[in-house]
């Protein structure tokens, strides 16, 4: 049997990661095998490409080259990890995928979505989640978040997280968009609400797909 294949989406700071984890867990609790994996990265080489990526750089990769980094990213993770893991019957839950590359890249910097679709669809194989969680915050609950976790690691905005004010509006309306355009696969949370409120949410929109 194929098994279920869960993306978590939306701007940074929205709880992603924390929310894709707490996923993750419960999902074993419950005796499920789960591959909890994320993009960029999930194998060795779309690590190394999520490096580079995300690093302040004197050459930072030019629009068209950061599309088709993430794409060669998300072509070695699906095709080395989650294909493989969905084949055996196992859940993944993957922290962003092709939506964030249609908000970030289309939405956010301007490159036309149909074309980021069609090269997504190379990329992929054609594969597509059985269900997205959009986690959704305002610039300005993303933005205080960020700032708080920088402060308590003593770290500094990547070269993406920098990116201005009216980009990070546009990426968040980008996702609103791609989530009104599929309403079937996608589930929106408000994320600027307490965090076992959106616990709660991710857990019924998964009740969906099983
Ligand atoms: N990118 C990625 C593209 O441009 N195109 C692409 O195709 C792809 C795949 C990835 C960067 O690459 C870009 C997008 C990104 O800029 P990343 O590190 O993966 O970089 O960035 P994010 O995915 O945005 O990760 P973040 O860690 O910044 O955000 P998360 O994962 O949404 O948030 P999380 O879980 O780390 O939580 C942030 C803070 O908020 C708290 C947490 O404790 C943490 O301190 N928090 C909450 N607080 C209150 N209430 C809640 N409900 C909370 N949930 C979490």
């Amino acid at each position: 049997m194929q098994g279920k294949f869960i993306t978590f989406e939306g701007p940074e700071g929205g709880g992603k990661s924390t929310h894709a984890k707490e996923l993750a867990d419960a999902l074993r609790a419950e005796g499920k095998t789960v591959l909890e994996t994320r993009e960029p990265g999930g194998t060795r080489l779309a690590e190394l490409i999520r490096g580079l990526v995300r690093e302040e750089r004197e050459d930072p990769p030019v629009t068209r080259s950061e599309v088709l980094l993430f794409l060669a990213s998300r072509a070695q993770v699906v095709a080395n990890a989650i294909r493989p893991a969905l084949a055996r019957g196992e859940w993944v839950v993957c922290d962003r995928f092709s939506d964030s590359t249609f908000a970030y890249q289309g939405y956010g910097r301007g490159i036309d979505v149909a074309l980021l679709k069609d090269l997504n669809e190379f990329a992929t194989e054609g594969l597509k989640p059985d269900l997205t969680i959009l986690l959704d915050v305002p610039p300005d609950v993303s933005r205080a978040r960020l700032a708080e976790r920088q402060c308590a690691t003593a770290t500094s905005a990547d070269r993406i997280e920098s990116a201005g004010e009216l980009f990070h509006r546009r990426l968040r309306d980008g996702f609103l968009e791609l989530a009104r355009q599929e309403p079937s696969r996608f589930v929106v949370i408000d994320s600027s609400g307490p965090r076992e409120e959106v616990s709660r949410g991710v857990m019924k929109a998964v009740d969906r797909i099983r």
